[in-house]
């Protein structure tokens, strides 16, 4: 596959203004009619039409009516001389949906049709320009048995619909649809089947009457709930955040069990994985009803961000992505309310960056914001794109000011509303909303932030001088070569500070008195001098996670403490605890010899959960160690196997020297009453986990058998799945001999709700690996009568679990793991290519694996490799892998 270049934007030789589609559904042999208006893009020179097309098979083609003239080349449908002036342009092609099992274009699942077209999915229904700067108005005419599929759905408004008469269309219906808003391909969708919706009407700001409708198979309706509240939810925000309104009448979002990510926001017809959309109390947790509000609101917000205004190109993908993540996040956190449940939303959206971003960012896969070259766009839908986009745009509300980035989003719809543009775009109107600006006076190096890749290291040291009272900061900044980019330029960094005193008050930074303020680094090395300091401070740095850096702040375990206790920025007192047990696990590691908490870490962490006023979230945040792959990044060389051995001898340690503690807080964190998914509550009950699996962890040790017993029995009556669950998971991870019984049990509980079962199966390949049993059983699964790989959500449940997100049970000596990976892969990439290279990327960082992981690795993925016949979507993973 050829590798298509950011910098070889071409605008395209045509347009399409208008599209006339029409679809006679069958499973089998769907029939697709497309009369396009084309017109001649007079800014380009002159040259064939040449329309993206997949799978199809053409009937027929027909300009202003009369057969004309084409050829096939690859993908490409090229007509050679096509009229100068404006003509009408009709195609009549088939598909099988069915036998679509890559559930990209038009496909069927459970008995109904769904489309998914981002990035190149339309191409896979019809012949189109298929790109994002072209943008035609959509009218679209289903027609479908009126049993099987009594409800179809397409973009924009119903304009027309009712039973066929003539003779050929016996028992069938239709429904015309019309979108008033010129979109790209990859915003169409269509839905057809047999579904109900909860449905509500709401009137905004603005004094007009909408329909939001969520539609779902027959029996899922009261798992609705929650969805459509976080859709108004998300409706208020951004008309009272961004004044953003809903433009449609109606707006629909739909269920869909096979689907290869979590959403799609199709203008007015969002589609759904279920995982990301049915919730009740009984089967989702916590963690679910948290993120399929954010999922709701992100695809609601794309309307502004990507559907009004989208992206010229798929390198721009970022102005979209990184943008809505950034909004999807700021609702979060508005929702969450209190200033501590906003930094446990923060302190979790970090976490995810550090176990995710910054391993790609270090790995084969490294790649800028703004991507330079792909030969797959799929394999760039990345936590680069999408959580360090995220962070980039924080960037720019943290040098502008929350005002003044209102303003530049204002500036910007006024600019581009009905527009395909770029990243630059966006950083213009941001500047320029904002003149003379920490932004607008360094904006060419700002960004520099969508042209490079790597996470940059900033090094911080400061000095006190008693004479002259005054403390010097230096700061200096540097980024690690990445694939093709091996110099990097300095970039633009905003430091949000404050200094504290050794007994952990504020000190006034300025001779107005402010204790926090933001210092931008923007050259390899700068230093900051502030006044009137009498003593050594304790520098709080990069407060909220101000810019997304490694930062080495050379702090003593003194200084940690001090933070820890009393830095007023809540993110930065999880960070010293975080840094105080990294410390302990690295130097242990780097040492080769057993971990053994300090003293005086396990009495802060004791001090941190008996803390009388912090929130029970914040305390489980602050109790779990750091994960597993984020100490992988701190080193040159990673052995999975010892970086799991320490975290399991600090999480033992924590269990038994806090044990009384742990009782104590499983008992004052029970809640009385009904479910509630809100922020108090569900940080209640992640706490209450939390110290159940310590309890049962140690009671392992110990050869209590109480632990375990009350866990079975928390297990058997819990009211919600959170509790559910989480006693379950204490019984798993700490190998109880309740843990069989009780995963039976819960087999058998929920053996008819799909996404309960995911959670079963990824709850066991998840589980802390001890002498093998882990991988024996994951593999085991995959023979499961339940295990498929046709369910994107299943496959990952059992082969992501194991290969990405359980590195001891992975990386085995014997290299089993990575033989059932190459084996999962090639299985995966005949049905689905999109799956198969996300799991594909489990070896994205084989090259700084300890032996005889590294060579083994390598030689499973150089196996891989060989296969003639790998998707263009696994051959681009593996081999910048081996590249
Ligand atoms: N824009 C879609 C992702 C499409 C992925 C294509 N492989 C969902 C989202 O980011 O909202
Ligand atoms: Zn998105």
């Amino acid at each position: 596959a050829p590798l298509i270049q950011r910098l070889d934007y071409q605008q395209p030789a045509f347009w399409i203004r208008k599209v006339d589609l029409s679809f006679d559904l069958d499973p089998a042999k769907t029939i697709v009619t497309s009369k396009m208006q084309v017109e001649r893009n007079r800014a380009v020179p002159h040259g064939p039409l040449r329309l993206h097309g997949e799978e199809l098979n053409l009937l027929r083609a027909l300009i202003n009516g009369a057969g004309v003239s084409f050829r096939q080349e690859g993908h490409e449908l090229v007509i050679d001389n096509p009229p100068d002036e404006d003509f009408a342009l009709e195609i009549r092609n088939t598909i099988c949906p069915e036998k679509n099992t890559a559930l990209s274009g038009l496909y069927t699942s459970g008995g109904s049709f769904f489309t998914q077209c981002e990035a190149e999915g339309f191409r896979r229904i019809t012949y189109f320009l298929d790109r994002p700067d072209v943008m035609a108005v959509y009218t679209v005419t289903l027609r479908a048995d009126a049993t099987k599929y009594p409800v179809l759905l397409s973009n924009g408004n119903l304009v027309d619909s009712g039973t066929l008469e003539e003779p050929g269309n016996k028992g069938r219906h239709f429904a015309v649809w019309h979108d008033p808003f010129p979109k790209p391909s990859y915003l169409f969708a269509v839905v057809a089947g047999d579904l109900v919706a909860r449905e509500q009407r709401v009137r905004t700001r603005a004094g007009k009457d909408h329909l939001l409708q969520v539609y779902v198979r027959r029996g899922d309706l009261e798992k609705t709930e929650h969805a459509m509240n976080s859709l108004i939810a998300s409706i208020v925000w951004d008309e009272a955040r961004f004044g953003l309104p809903l433009d449609l009448e109606r707006f629909m979002v739909v269920g869909v069990s096979d689907f290869n990510m979590g959403a799609m926001e199709n203008k007015g017809l969002n589609i759904f994985n279920t995982a990301a959309l049915l919730a009740s109390p009984a089967t989702a947790t916590d963690a679910d009803f948290a993120r399929i509000e954010s999922i709701v609101a992100h695809e609601y917000f794309h309307n502004w961000t990507g559907n009004r205004v989208t992206c010229r190109d798929w390198f721009q993908l970022s102005l979209k992505e990184g943008l809505t993540v950034f909004r999807d996040q700021e609702f979060s956190m508005d929702m969450a309310g209190s200033s501590s449940a906003r930094a446990v939303c923060r302190i979790q959206d970090v976490r995810q960056l550090r176990a995710l971003q910054f391993p790609e960012d270090s790995g084969a896969m490294a790649h800028p914001v703004r991507p330079d070259s792909y030969s797959e766009i799929n394999n760039f839908y990345t936590a680069t794109v999408y959580e360090k986009g995220s962070e980039v745009v924080r960037m720019y509300q943290t040098l502008v000011g929350r005002k003044g980035f209102e303003a530049g989003m204002k500036l910007y719809f006024e600019r581009h509303d009905g527009q395909a543009v770029t990243c630059d775009d966006f950083a213009q109107a941001i500047a320029d909303a904002n003149p003379g600006s920490a932004l607008a006076t360094r904006l060419d190096t700002f960004k520099r932030w969508y042209s490079q890749a790597g996470t940059p290291r900033v090094k911080a040291h400061g000095e006190h001088d008693a004479a002259t009272r005054t403390y010097t900061l230096r700061l200096t900044q540097h980024t690690p070569a990445t694939p093709g980019q091996p110099t990097k330029l300095p970039q633009v960094i905003p430091v949000v500070m404050g200094l504290l005193d050794r007994h952990g008050a504020a000190l006034a930074l300025n001779a107005a008195g402010d204790t926090e303020t933001v210092l931008v680094l923007d050259q390899a090395e700068q230093t900051f001098v502030f006044e009137n300091i009498d003593a050594e401070p304790v520098p709080s740095l990069l407060r909220g996670f101000s810019a997304p850096v490694v930062l080495d702040d050379g702090l003593s375990d003194a200084a940690l403490l001090v933070l820890m206790r009393h830095d007023s920025d809540a993110f930065n007192r999880w960070e010293a605890g975080q840094r105080l047990a990294l410390n302990r696990i690295l130097a242990a590691l780097r040492a080769g010899q057993p971990l053994v908490l300090s003293n005086a870490f396990i009495e802060a962490m004791r001090g941190v959960l008996n803390h009388p006023e912090l929130d029970a979230a914040f305390k489980e945040l602050a109790l779990t160690l750091p994960g597993e792959s984020y100490i992988a990044e701190q080193l040159d060389v990673v052995d999975p196997q010892a970086i799991h051995a320490a975290v399991m001898a600090a999480q033992r340690q924590l269990a038994s020297a806090l044990r009384d503690d742990w009782t104590a807080a499983f008992e004052a964190n029970q809640i009385a009453g009904g479910y509630t998914p809100d922020p108090v509550s569900s940080g209640k009950r992640a706490l209450a986990n939390l110290a159940l699996s310590m309890l049962v962890l140690d009671a392992q040790a110990t050869g209590d058998t109480v632990w375990p017993g009350k866990a079975y029995q928390r297990f058997k009556d819990a009211s919600n799945m959170t509790d559910r669950l989480g006693a379950l998971a204490a019984l798993v991870n700490a190998g109880a001999e309740l843990a069989q019984p009780a995963l039976e049990r819960f087999h058998a509980l929920f053996k008819d709700d799909a996404l309960v079962i995911d959670k079963w199966f990824a709850l066991q390949a998840r589980a802390p690996e001890s002498d093998g049993r882990v991988f024996a059983r994951a593999k085991t699964l995959t023979k499961h009568a339940d295990f498929t790989l046709k369910n994107p959500n299943r496959a990952r449940s059992l082969l992501a679990s194991l290969c990405m997100f359980n590195p001891a049970a992975f990386h085995r000596a014997d290299a089993a793991g990575y033989v059932f990976w190459a084996e999962q892969v090639l299985a995966v990439d005949a049905i689905n290519p999109q799956l198969a290279s996300r799991i594909a990327r489990a070896m994205d960082r084989w090259s700084v694996l300890a032996e005889p992981y590294r060579s083994a690795a390598r030689e499973a993925v150089a196996r891989v490799a060989a296969k003639p016949d790998l998707s263009t979507d696994v051959r681009e993973i593996v081999e910048r892998a081996l590249a």
